[in-house]
């Protein structure tokens, strides 16, 4: 394992970006969630999606710049929709005015620029028919509702048939774009029984990974217990620098934000100040550990002008610090 997880033990530093439909709503990535919306009401961000602006070169050249070893691109969000061309669903970029497999664009220009590919993968679905109406779901009940109302709602979901589809899906990332050097799988919160693992067959999925990309290196978010069951880092999520002390001997990423949404949000006023982003990624670093800062962009396909200039101060900074 340490000769596998060498390149990103030196790698340090990655660039996560979530994009989606979300990014049109531009007022945080559970936005469907948050404002209980249904999937007609949501429709209208995939009617809109039209990124005409978007160039991953560009992209690659502002994480290459700040000196972002690797990228993980979220291919589904929990939201459902798919930026790559899947052929187990209609809900996907190509179908959208953009008519293109935007993963596989990004996968090209990163590579180009010697930047190490990953893919952020949701389990959770919000748009998959057969996904189960839980008490985190878009479409929750009342505060007040039971376990039998909650039975009552999802009579006729096909658990199986989500498993089914989000297996081909993973299948489909690891088998058509190449080399994968991270998978990303990320479940905020437990499936149909609450029980992860079981849920989403966690291990047999990691088995499958490996298979098809024996060298890839895969995050711990599908509910297994230890490395043995074949999960390779940890992942705190926008904890303060002290905690990450307790990280200490594992191999761990924390993933943070500019400003607080991983998906773009236009009227947010949290925005972390240049020099905390450097205290971030040098506390990481000093204790061992690596840091994956977020990007979201705007639903044109742009980074923000504010992602851009903390981009463009962490370059100076890489640019001022290097030797050679
Ligand atoms: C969380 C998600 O719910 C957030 O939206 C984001 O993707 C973050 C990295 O992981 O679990």
């Amino acid at each position: 394992k340490a000769q596998r997880m060498q390149w990103w033990t030196n790698a340090r530093f990655g660039m996560f970006i979530h994009w989606g439909l979300y990014s049109l709503a531009a007022r945080h990535e559970w936005v469907k969630q948050h404002e209980r919306m249904t999937s007609e009401q949501y429709q209208k961000y995939f009617d809109h999606f039209n990124p005409d602006e978007f160039d991953p070169k560009k992209w690659a050249k502002e994480a290459k710049a700040a000196g972002m070893k690797y990228a993980v691109l979220t291919t589904k969000h929990h939201e459902g929709f798919c930026l790559f061309d899947s052929k187990y669903t209609d809900y996907k970029a190509t179908n959208t005015q953009a008519k293109r497999d935007l993963v596989k664009e990004f996968v090209e220009a990163f590579r180009a620029e010697g930047i190490r590919i990953g893919f952020y993968y949701s389990l959770i679905d919000w748009h998959h028919p057969d996904f189960t109406i839980d008490r985190v779901h878009p479409q929750r009940l009342g505060e007040n509702a039971t376990g039998a109302d909650y039975a009552k709602l999802n009579k006729g979901k096909n658990w199986e048939r989500y498993r089914q589809y989000l297996y081909n899906q993973v299948k489909e990332l690891m088998t058509n774009y190449g080399k994968i050097d991270i998978l990303w799988l990320d479940f905020s919160y437990p499936g149909k029984n609450g029980k992860g693992r079981e849920d989403w067959g966690s291990i047999e999925l990691l088995k499958m990974v490996k298979q098809l990309q024996p060298g890839i290196i895969i995050d711990n978010r599908a509910d297994l217990n230890d490395y043995t069951d074949g999960y390779d880092f940890e992942t705190p999520e926008q904890v303060k620098p002290s905690e990450l002390l307790k990280y200490k001997g594992k191999y761990w990423e924390t993933c943070q934000t500019f400003s607080g949404s991983w998906g773009y949000y236009r009227d947010e006023h949290t925005w972390k100040t240049h020099r905390q982003l450097l205290d971030l990624l040098v506390t990481s670093v000093a204790n061992g550990g690596n840091l994956i800062l977020n990007v979201g962009p705007t639903a044109r396909g742009e980074f923000d002008y504010r992602a851009l200039h903390a981009l463009d101060s962490l370059s100076y900074w890489m640019h001022a610090n290097n030797p050679s």
